[in-house]
Protein backbone atom coordinates (compact mmCIF):
# COMPACT_ATOMS: atom_id res chain seq x y z
CA UNK A 1 0.00 0.00 0.00
CA UNK A 2 3.12 2.37 0.60
CA UNK A 3 4.32 2.03 -2.13
CA UNK A 4 0.97 2.72 -4.31
CA UNK A 5 0.54 6.24 -2.36
CA UNK A 6 4.47 6.85 -3.26
CA UNK A 7 4.25 5.94 -6.82
CA UNK A 8 1.31 8.27 -6.92
CA UNK A 9 3.20 10.94 -5.06
CA UNK A 10 6.31 10.55 -7.44
CA UNK A 11 3.61 10.91 -10.93
CA UNK A 12 1.79 13.71 -9.25
CA UNK A 13 5.74 15.77 -9.00
CA UNK A 14 6.38 14.63 -12.27
CA UNK A 15 2.72 15.42 -14.07
CA UNK A 16 4.92 17.22 -16.99
CA UNK A 17 6.59 14.06 -18.04
CA UNK A 18 6.42 10.18 -18.84
CA UNK A 19 8.27 8.36 -16.37
CA UNK A 20 9.64 4.76 -17.09
CA UNK A 21 8.60 1.35 -14.83
CA UNK A 22 12.41 1.44 -14.13
CA UNK A 23 12.76 5.16 -13.42
CA UNK A 24 10.05 5.31 -10.67
CA UNK A 25 11.70 1.72 -9.45
CA UNK A 26 15.25 3.32 -8.80
CA UNK A 27 13.66 6.50 -7.30
CA UNK A 28 11.63 4.63 -5.08
CA UNK A 29 14.21 1.79 -4.48
CA UNK A 30 11.95 -0.85 -5.64
CA UNK A 31 11.43 -3.30 -8.44
CA UNK A 32 10.29 -2.47 -12.23
CA UNK A 33 7.41 -5.58 -11.27
CA UNK A 34 6.31 -3.91 -7.96
CA UNK A 35 5.82 -0.40 -9.39
CA UNK A 36 3.83 -1.72 -12.18
CA UNK A 37 1.24 -3.23 -9.61
CA UNK A 38 1.33 -0.04 -8.14
CA UNK A 39 0.18 1.44 -11.10
CA UNK A 40 -2.25 -0.88 -12.24
CA UNK A 41 -3.56 -0.46 -8.70
CA UNK A 42 -4.21 3.44 -8.69
CA UNK A 43 -6.03 2.57 -12.48
CA UNK A 44 -8.50 0.51 -10.83
CA UNK A 45 -8.72 3.37 -8.53
CA UNK A 46 -9.87 5.84 -11.17
CA UNK A 47 -6.55 7.92 -11.72
CA UNK A 48 -6.32 8.72 -15.32
CA UNK A 49 -2.49 7.46 -15.55
CA UNK A 50 -1.70 7.26 -19.47
CA UNK A 51 0.96 4.66 -20.84
CA UNK A 52 2.83 4.85 -23.31
CA UNK A 53 5.23 1.96 -24.51
CA UNK A 54 8.59 2.07 -24.18
CA UNK A 55 8.48 5.43 -22.83
CA UNK A 56 6.43 5.23 -19.24
CA UNK A 57 3.23 6.58 -17.05
CA UNK A 58 2.14 9.64 -16.56
CA UNK A 59 -0.48 11.44 -14.38
CA UNK A 60 -3.02 13.43 -16.65
CA UNK A 61 -2.74 16.74 -15.35
CA UNK A 62 -6.38 17.58 -15.64
CA UNK A 63 -7.95 14.58 -14.62
CA UNK A 64 -7.01 13.95 -11.06
CA UNK A 65 -9.53 12.75 -8.51
CA UNK A 66 -11.94 15.15 -7.12
CA UNK A 67 -11.91 16.02 -3.34
CA UNK A 68 -13.25 18.23 -1.11
CA UNK A 69 -10.00 19.05 0.40
CA UNK A 70 -8.66 19.26 -3.20
CA UNK A 71 -11.14 22.36 -3.98
CA UNK A 72 -11.13 24.07 -0.73
CA UNK A 73 -7.38 24.33 -1.34
CA UNK A 74 -8.44 26.93 -3.91
CA UNK A 75 -11.39 28.75 -2.82
CA UNK A 76 -11.50 32.46 -1.96
CA UNK A 77 -11.45 33.19 1.66
CA UNK A 78 -15.16 33.68 2.34
CA UNK A 79 -16.12 30.87 0.72
CA UNK A 80 -13.74 28.01 2.82
CA UNK A 81 -16.92 27.41 4.90
CA UNK A 82 -18.94 25.82 2.04
CA UNK A 83 -19.83 21.90 2.48
CA UNK A 84 -18.50 20.18 -0.47
CA UNK A 85 -19.20 16.78 -0.61
CA UNK A 86 -18.14 14.82 -3.57
CA UNK A 87 -19.65 11.04 -4.65
CA UNK A 88 -18.26 8.56 -6.86
CA UNK A 89 -21.00 7.62 -8.26
CA UNK A 90 -24.70 9.01 -8.87
CA UNK A 91 -27.72 9.48 -10.49
CA UNK A 92 -27.70 13.22 -10.83
CA UNK A 93 -25.90 15.80 -8.59
CA UNK A 94 -29.26 17.97 -9.63
CA UNK A 95 -31.52 15.66 -8.22
CA UNK A 96 -29.25 14.31 -4.95
CA UNK A 97 -28.63 18.58 -4.19
CA UNK A 98 -32.70 19.07 -4.55
CA UNK A 99 -32.91 16.27 -1.87
CA UNK A 100 -30.35 17.81 0.40
CA UNK A 101 -32.15 20.89 -0.32
CA UNK A 102 -35.46 19.69 0.56
CA UNK A 103 -33.91 18.57 3.78
CA UNK A 104 -32.60 22.05 4.78
CA UNK A 105 -29.06 22.04 3.13
CA UNK A 106 -27.68 25.47 3.51
CA UNK A 107 -27.02 27.83 1.04
CA UNK A 108 -23.63 27.11 -1.00
CA UNK A 109 -23.67 23.29 0.01
CA UNK A 110 -22.18 21.69 -3.22
CA UNK A 111 -22.89 18.44 -4.86
CA UNK A 112 -20.38 16.97 -6.79
CA UNK A 113 -19.76 13.59 -8.63
CA UNK A 114 -16.89 11.65 -10.79
CA UNK A 115 -19.51 9.67 -12.53
CA UNK A 116 -23.59 10.32 -13.33
CA UNK A 117 -25.75 7.32 -14.63
CA UNK A 118 -28.34 10.15 -15.00
CA UNK A 119 -26.65 12.97 -15.97
CA UNK A 120 -30.12 15.38 -16.60
CA UNK A 121 -30.23 17.92 -19.30
CA UNK A 122 -32.74 20.70 -20.25
CA UNK A 123 -36.44 19.75 -21.34
CA UNK A 124 -35.39 16.12 -20.39
CA UNK A 125 -32.54 15.71 -22.40
CA UNK A 126 -29.63 13.88 -20.98
CA UNK A 127 -25.92 14.96 -20.17
CA UNK A 128 -23.65 12.57 -20.65
CA UNK A 129 -21.56 11.85 -17.81
CA UNK A 130 -18.77 9.36 -17.80
CA UNK A 131 -16.11 8.66 -15.24
CA UNK A 132 -13.30 11.29 -13.93
CA UNK A 133 -12.90 12.78 -16.81
CA UNK A 134 -15.71 15.83 -16.64
CA UNK A 135 -17.21 18.18 -13.37
CA UNK A 136 -20.15 17.30 -12.55
CA UNK A 137 -21.37 19.81 -9.96
CA UNK A 138 -24.88 21.19 -8.39
CA UNK A 139 -24.66 24.37 -5.66
CA UNK A 140 -27.36 24.82 -3.88
CA UNK A 141 -28.46 28.51 -3.49
CA UNK A 142 -31.04 30.46 -1.02
CA UNK A 143 -31.65 33.66 -2.86
CA UNK A 144 -33.78 36.15 -2.19
CA UNK A 145 -35.25 36.47 -5.89
CA UNK A 146 -38.34 35.56 -7.89
CA UNK A 147 -38.76 32.85 -10.50
CA UNK A 148 -38.79 35.51 -13.42
CA UNK A 149 -35.00 35.96 -12.29
CA UNK A 150 -34.36 32.10 -12.64
CA UNK A 151 -33.10 32.60 -16.49
CA UNK A 152 -30.82 35.43 -15.00
CA UNK A 153 -28.90 32.99 -12.99
CA UNK A 154 -28.29 30.73 -15.76
CA UNK A 155 -27.05 33.90 -17.77
CA UNK A 156 -24.79 34.50 -15.00
CA UNK A 157 -23.18 30.95 -14.46
CA UNK A 158 -22.50 30.84 -18.11
CA UNK A 159 -20.74 34.01 -18.01
CA UNK A 160 -18.75 32.99 -14.82
CA UNK A 161 -17.90 29.69 -16.64
CA UNK A 162 -16.38 31.08 -19.69
CA UNK A 163 -14.49 33.79 -17.22
CA UNK A 164 -12.86 31.07 -15.59
CA UNK A 165 -12.00 29.38 -18.79
CA UNK A 166 -10.14 32.20 -20.00
CA UNK A 167 -8.48 32.92 -17.14
CA UNK A 168 -7.52 29.73 -16.34
CA UNK A 169 -6.21 28.54 -20.09
CA UNK A 170 -5.92 29.97 -23.70
CA UNK A 171 -8.68 29.28 -24.91
CA UNK A 172 -11.97 31.82 -25.66
CA UNK A 173 -15.06 30.22 -25.30
CA UNK A 174 -18.72 31.10 -26.23
CA UNK A 175 -22.18 30.82 -25.38
CA UNK A 176 -25.17 29.73 -27.41
CA UNK A 177 -28.27 30.57 -25.53
CA UNK A 178 -29.22 30.09 -22.98
CA UNK A 179 -27.38 27.36 -21.41
CA UNK A 180 -24.58 25.89 -23.37
CA UNK A 181 -20.64 26.82 -23.37
CA UNK A 182 -19.21 26.38 -26.86
CA UNK A 183 -15.09 26.24 -27.96
CA UNK A 184 -14.15 25.76 -31.94
CA UNK A 185 -18.02 25.24 -32.80
CA UNK A 186 -18.11 22.20 -29.82
CA UNK A 187 -20.33 21.79 -26.66
CA UNK A 188 -18.49 21.57 -23.78
CA UNK A 189 -20.67 22.28 -20.83
CA UNK A 190 -23.86 23.20 -20.19
CA UNK A 191 -25.91 24.19 -17.49
CA UNK A 192 -29.35 23.15 -15.67
CA UNK A 193 -31.14 25.73 -13.53
CA UNK A 194 -34.07 24.04 -11.37
CA UNK A 195 -35.87 26.45 -8.80
CA UNK A 196 -38.11 25.38 -6.14
CA UNK A 197 -40.70 28.44 -5.05
CA UNK A 198 -43.17 29.19 -3.09
CA UNK A 199 -46.55 28.32 -4.51
CA UNK A 200 -48.27 31.62 -4.11
CA UNK A 201 -45.55 34.29 -3.87
CA UNK A 202 -43.31 32.76 -6.78
CA UNK A 203 -40.34 34.23 -4.64
CA UNK A 204 -37.62 31.12 -4.71
CA UNK A 205 -37.31 28.53 -1.75
CA UNK A 206 -33.86 27.55 -3.36
CA UNK A 207 -32.05 27.15 -6.33
CA UNK A 208 -29.96 24.53 -7.80
CA UNK A 209 -27.32 25.72 -10.21
CA UNK A 210 -26.10 22.74 -12.14
CA UNK A 211 -22.70 22.91 -14.40
CA UNK A 212 -21.76 19.78 -16.30
CA UNK A 213 -18.19 20.52 -18.16
CA UNK A 214 -16.28 18.27 -19.86
CA UNK A 215 -12.56 18.42 -19.01
CA UNK A 216 -10.61 15.67 -20.77
CA UNK A 217 -13.67 13.12 -22.09
CA UNK A 218 -12.12 11.83 -25.51
CA UNK A 219 -14.97 9.24 -26.50
CA UNK A 220 -18.58 10.43 -26.37
CA UNK A 221 -21.64 8.32 -27.86
CA UNK A 222 -22.03 8.13 -31.61
CA UNK A 223 -25.24 10.78 -31.63
CA UNK A 224 -23.14 13.50 -29.60
CA UNK A 225 -19.47 13.03 -30.67
CA UNK A 226 -19.60 15.54 -33.75
CA UNK A 227 -21.13 18.65 -31.67
CA UNK A 228 -19.55 17.49 -27.76
CA UNK A 229 -15.95 18.36 -26.96
CA UNK A 230 -13.79 19.02 -23.95
CA UNK A 231 -11.39 21.63 -22.46
CA UNK A 232 -8.38 19.27 -22.51
CA UNK A 233 -6.59 21.99 -20.16
CA UNK A 234 -2.87 22.00 -19.22
CA UNK A 235 -1.46 21.95 -16.07
CA UNK A 236 -4.76 22.61 -14.29
CA UNK A 237 -6.56 19.76 -12.16
CA UNK A 238 -10.55 19.32 -11.95
CA UNK A 239 -10.30 20.17 -8.29
CA UNK A 240 -8.61 23.93 -9.46
CA UNK A 241 -11.27 24.06 -11.46
CA UNK A 242 -14.05 23.58 -9.43
CA UNK A 243 -12.85 26.06 -6.66
CA UNK A 244 -12.33 28.89 -9.80
CA UNK A 245 -15.43 28.11 -10.73
CA UNK A 246 -17.20 28.56 -7.38
CA UNK A 247 -14.89 31.36 -6.67
CA UNK A 248 -16.41 33.15 -10.07
CA UNK A 249 -19.97 32.15 -9.25
CA UNK A 250 -20.64 33.12 -5.93
CA UNK A 251 -18.64 36.96 -6.96
CA UNK A 252 -21.13 37.40 -9.72
CA UNK A 253 -24.58 36.14 -8.06
CA UNK A 254 -23.71 38.64 -5.24
CA UNK A 255 -23.82 41.27 -8.36
CA UNK A 256 -26.87 39.23 -10.39
CA UNK A 257 -28.32 42.84 -11.15
CA UNK A 258 -25.70 44.56 -12.68
CA UNK A 259 -26.30 45.36 -16.04
CA UNK A 260 -22.67 44.86 -17.10
CA UNK A 261 -23.23 41.24 -16.59
CA UNK A 262 -25.83 41.28 -19.32
CA UNK A 263 -23.91 43.30 -21.78
CA UNK A 264 -20.88 40.53 -21.19
CA UNK A 265 -22.87 38.20 -21.93
CA UNK A 266 -23.97 39.41 -25.15
CA UNK A 267 -20.58 39.43 -26.06
CA UNK A 268 -19.42 36.20 -25.76
CA UNK A 269 -22.63 34.92 -27.31
CA UNK A 270 -22.38 32.93 -30.83
CA UNK A 271 -25.93 33.29 -31.38
CA UNK A 272 -27.01 36.61 -31.33
CA UNK A 273 -27.00 38.10 -34.98
CA UNK A 274 -27.21 34.53 -36.41
CA UNK A 275 -30.37 32.91 -38.46
CA UNK A 276 -31.77 30.13 -36.12
CA UNK A 277 -34.41 27.67 -36.03
CA UNK A 278 -36.76 26.58 -33.13
CA UNK A 279 -39.84 24.97 -32.68
CA UNK A 280 -42.37 26.26 -30.26
CA UNK A 281 -46.39 24.66 -30.03
CA UNK A 282 -45.48 22.03 -32.31
CA UNK A 283 -44.69 24.84 -35.39
CA UNK A 284 -41.10 25.11 -36.53
CA UNK A 285 -39.43 28.85 -37.26
CA UNK A 286 -36.73 30.30 -38.89
CA UNK A 287 -36.00 33.58 -37.17
CA UNK A 288 -32.66 35.72 -36.88
CA UNK A 289 -31.39 36.32 -33.43
CA UNK A 290 -31.63 39.88 -32.63
CA UNK A 291 -31.30 40.38 -28.82
CA UNK A 292 -31.70 39.09 -25.65
CA UNK A 293 -33.38 41.05 -23.07
CA UNK A 294 -32.63 41.99 -19.22
CA UNK A 295 -34.61 38.47 -18.23
CA UNK A 296 -32.01 36.72 -20.50
CA UNK A 297 -34.85 35.76 -23.12
CA UNK A 298 -34.00 35.55 -26.68
CA UNK A 299 -35.40 38.24 -29.04
CA UNK A 300 -35.85 37.23 -32.54
CA UNK A 301 -37.64 38.45 -35.98
CA UNK A 302 -39.16 36.18 -38.24
CA UNK A 303 -39.38 36.55 -41.78
CA UNK A 304 -42.33 38.19 -41.98
CA UNK A 305 -40.74 40.85 -39.37
CA UNK A 306 -43.15 39.83 -36.43
CA UNK A 307 -40.82 39.94 -33.18
CA UNK A 308 -40.79 37.20 -30.66
CA UNK A 309 -39.13 36.35 -27.64
CA UNK A 310 -38.46 32.86 -26.54
CA UNK A 311 -38.04 31.89 -22.90
CA UNK A 312 -35.37 29.50 -22.54
CA UNK A 313 -37.77 27.10 -20.62
CA UNK A 314 -39.69 26.41 -23.45
CA UNK A 315 -37.50 26.17 -26.59
CA UNK A 316 -33.99 25.56 -27.75
CA UNK A 317 -32.39 26.40 -30.90
CA UNK A 318 -30.12 25.14 -33.71
CA UNK A 319 -28.31 27.37 -35.86
CA UNK A 320 -29.41 27.53 -39.73
C1 LIG B 1 -27.61 20.96 -20.69
O1 LIG B 1 -28.87 20.70 -21.14
O2 LIG B 1 -26.62 21.08 -21.36
C2 LIG B 1 -27.51 21.04 -19.18
C3 LIG B 1 -26.52 20.04 -18.66
C4 LIG B 1 -26.35 20.13 -17.18
C5 LIG B 1 -25.56 18.98 -16.66
C6 LIG B 1 -25.24 19.14 -15.21
S1 LIG B 1 -24.09 17.98 -14.67
C7 LIG B 1 -24.37 18.36 -13.05
C8 LIG B 1 -25.85 18.58 -12.91
N1 LIG B 1 -26.54 17.36 -12.65
C9 LIG B 1 -27.37 17.01 -13.64
O3 LIG B 1 -28.09 15.98 -13.65
N2 LIG B 1 -27.31 17.94 -14.60
C10 LIG B 1 -26.42 19.01 -14.26
P1 LIG B 1 -29.33 20.87 -22.65
O4 LIG B 1 -29.08 22.26 -23.12
O5 LIG B 1 -30.73 20.38 -22.63
O6 LIG B 1 -28.39 19.93 -23.47
C11 LIG B 1 -28.55 18.55 -23.49
C12 LIG B 1 -28.06 18.09 -24.86
O7 LIG B 1 -26.62 18.26 -24.93
C13 LIG B 1 -28.27 16.60 -25.10
O8 LIG B 1 -29.55 16.38 -25.67
C14 LIG B 1 -27.13 16.26 -26.06
O9 LIG B 1 -27.46 16.65 -27.39
C15 LIG B 1 -26.01 17.18 -25.62
N3 LIG B 1 -25.10 16.52 -24.66
C16 LIG B 1 -25.37 15.52 -23.79
N4 LIG B 1 -24.30 15.24 -23.04
C17 LIG B 1 -23.31 16.08 -23.44
C18 LIG B 1 -21.96 16.27 -23.05
N5 LIG B 1 -21.38 15.57 -22.07
N6 LIG B 1 -21.26 17.23 -23.70
C19 LIG B 1 -21.80 17.98 -24.69
N7 LIG B 1 -23.07 17.82 -25.10
C20 LIG B 1 -23.82 16.90 -24.48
Amino acid sequence: MGLTRDVLKLLKKHREQYLSAQEIATQLSSSRTAVRKAIHQLKEEGYPIHTIVNKGYQLNPACDLLSSEGIHAYLDKELKPLPIKVYQRISSTNTEAKQQALKGAPHGTVILAEEQTEGRGRLGRTFYSPKGTGIYMSVVLRPNLHLNQATQVTTTVATAICRVIEKLTDEHPKIKWVNDIYLDQQKIAGILTEAVTDFESNQVDFMIIGIGLNVCTIEFPSEINEVAGSLHPKNLTRNQLCAHLLNELFSLLSNLNDSKLLEEYKSRSNVLGQWVTFTKNQTVYEAFAEDINEQGELVVRLKNNEQMILNSGEVSIRWI
